[in-house]
């Protein structure tokens, strides 16, 4: 009997409690059910230090919103992952809109590890000097701004926890690759054969297993050249 590594995520954030649902349900609830996966959220409110437990400030220079003070931050990533360098126990994420773009091969990169401290950040952000101090890397999960870092991480989470041996019922999904081969997937069909006068494509009943993989196959890129022109190495202005 093969024994699996437990993978590890702590998670950094002044709202920990939005993660409980996410870790009883789905692929996630299920990889933390089998002992394949640890994830515990940690209130930052619990490495303040003052009377009324402070975490943000007004930003120097002016302008709107809060910042996010170093000093718990920085003792908390410390206190979690230990101090940057070569003994440190967990890659330290912190999710911002200035990060790198996350990815698929991003998402199987992080898998590879095995202890992540995800760092949440709200209001306007955080100090400069914790990315300099104690973070490994920034990840933004696309040109939006939500308000605050505990959705981006339960994206990373989620396409992270797909790559983690046994999770899958492994070895990883071929469906993974197809993504990372830079195309959309086609269209796809269950029962019932007819629903509201639309019918399932026949191919797909014919049993001619190489005319339905080069049906979808074509479907794939049609469908790929026509909403991710980018993905082909076109830019789509033709
Ligand atoms: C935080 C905020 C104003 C950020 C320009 C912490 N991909 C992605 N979108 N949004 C985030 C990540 C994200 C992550 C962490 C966050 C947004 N905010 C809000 C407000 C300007 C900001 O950066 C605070």
């Amino acid at each position: 009997m093969e024994r699996l590594k437990v993978f590890r995520i702590d998670l950094l954030t002044i709202f920990p409690e939005l993660f409980a649902p996410f870790r009883r349900v789905g692929m996630l609830g299920g990889a933390i059910e089998k002992g394949l996966l640890t994830l515990e959220a940690h209130d930052l409110r619990r490495f303040t230090t003052d009377r009324h437990r402070s975490v943000d400030d007004a930003p120097y220079g002016g302008g709107p919103g809060m910042v996010m003070k170093p000093e718990p931050l920085v003792t908390a990533i410390e206190t979690l992952a230990g101090p940057r360098g070569p003994g440190r126990k967990a890659r330290v994420v912190l999710l911002t809109p200035q990060g790198r773009p996350f990815s698929q091969p991003l998402a199987e990169a992080l898998a590879g590890e095995s202890q992540l401290l995800l760092v949440c950040g709200r209001y306007e952000g955080v100090d400069q000097r914790v990315s300099e101090l104690a973070v490994d890397q920034e990840i933004s999960i696309g040109d939006y701004v939500l308000s605050g870092g505990e959705l981006p991480a339960l994206v990373v989470i989620e396409a992270l926890v797909r790559f983690i041996p046994g999770v899958l019922g492994n070895p990883v999904s071929a469906r993974d690759e197809s993504f990372q081969r830079g195309r959309l997937e086609g269209p796809q069909y269950t029962r019932p054969l007819s629903y509201r006068g639309l019918e399932v494509p026949p191919v797909l009943r014919s049993g001619d297993h190489a005319r339905i993989q080069s049906w979808r196959e074509a479907q794939a890129l049609e469908r790929t050249r026509h909403r991710r022109p980018d993905l082909l190495g076109d830019r789509g202005d033709e």
